[in-house]
């Protein structure tokens, strides 16, 4: 038996009552829904996430592998979100896998802990509200403690630029300068930030990508790969992980 955290999330005729049904069509034999946190109505975060999204998050007791809860919850996305299926859009709803217990998946189809979970506030919220003494197993914080780190202002993060295809080390000291006085509430810094709080690494686009299943170097050591275009895309993707941030 293990208790697992999920998230709920969506912005298309989301509610209370959908995040309930999902829950109520996970449960069965194996799956016991043991909590659910209130549903926060969140700012949407992606630049084309749509309108406001409703999450929460629930805590459930299974005999399941992640793996095969996993499974269970992609089908409930799939019966629950079938009404109104617009492909690549806004959400109906979407069941995450946050932790399974202190227990550490990465496998090609699922990472445990969720790699955002860490930095997403709209997560975060409703998860400190049920899980907020569980630890994460690989930053060895209970979830509260991440939460309270992302009230600190101004939060501080590294940017490494990991590509030359962006251009010169002068291109790059003029987007951070652009970056601070646009996010005023981060401390981006080229260099190495003062006890930072995350490292943004930021790769072209048409360089080799990493795998989705990047491994987090060590224990208190949180990278975010960000995959742009250019500067002015960079711009967009930082100012909404700043959003994702700070909720
Ligand atoms: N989920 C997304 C994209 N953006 N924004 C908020 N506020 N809440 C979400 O659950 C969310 C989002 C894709 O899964
Ligand atoms: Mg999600
Ligand atoms: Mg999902």
């Amino acid at each position: 038996m293990v208790h697992y955290l999920i998230a709920m999330g969506g912005n298309l005729g989301a509610s209370a009552s959908l995040f309930q049904e999902a829950l109520q069509k996970l449960s069965g034999p194996e799956t016991v829904l043991r909590q659910m946190s209130q549903v926060f109505r969140t700012a949407p975060v992606g630049a084309s996430a749509g309108e406001e999204f409703l999450n929460a998050a629930a805590i459930v007791a299974s005999e399941l592998s992640a793996a095969d809860l996993l499974r269970s919850m992609q089908a409930v996305e799939d019966i629950l979100g079938r009404q109104r299926a617009v492909r690549w859009g806004p959400r109906t709803l979407d069941l995450d896998l946050l932790l399974a217990g202190e227990t550490v998946v990465e496998t090609a189809e699922l990472i445990v802990p969720h790699p955002a979970l860490w930095y997403r506030s709209f997560v975060l919220s409703s998860a400190v509200e049920i899980a907020g003494d569980w630890q994460h197993p690989l930053l060895g914080s209970p979830l509260s403690a991440l939460q309270d780190r992302l009230q600190e202002s101004p939060i501080k993060i590294s940017l490494e630029f990991c590509t030359s295809d962006l251009g010169n080390d002068h291109a790059a000291a003029v987007f951070v300068e652009d970056l601070r006085t646009k996010i005023p509430e981060i401390a981006w810094g080229g260099d190495a930030v003062e006890e930072e709080f995350a490292r943004v690494q930021i790769f072209s686009a048409s360089a080799e990508q990493l795998p989705y299943s990047y491994r987090i170097p060590l224990p208190r050591t949180r990278t975010i790969p960000l995959f742009v275009r250019d500067y002015a895309d960079a711009m967009v993707q930082l100012e909404q992980l700043s959003i994702a941030i700070r909720g």
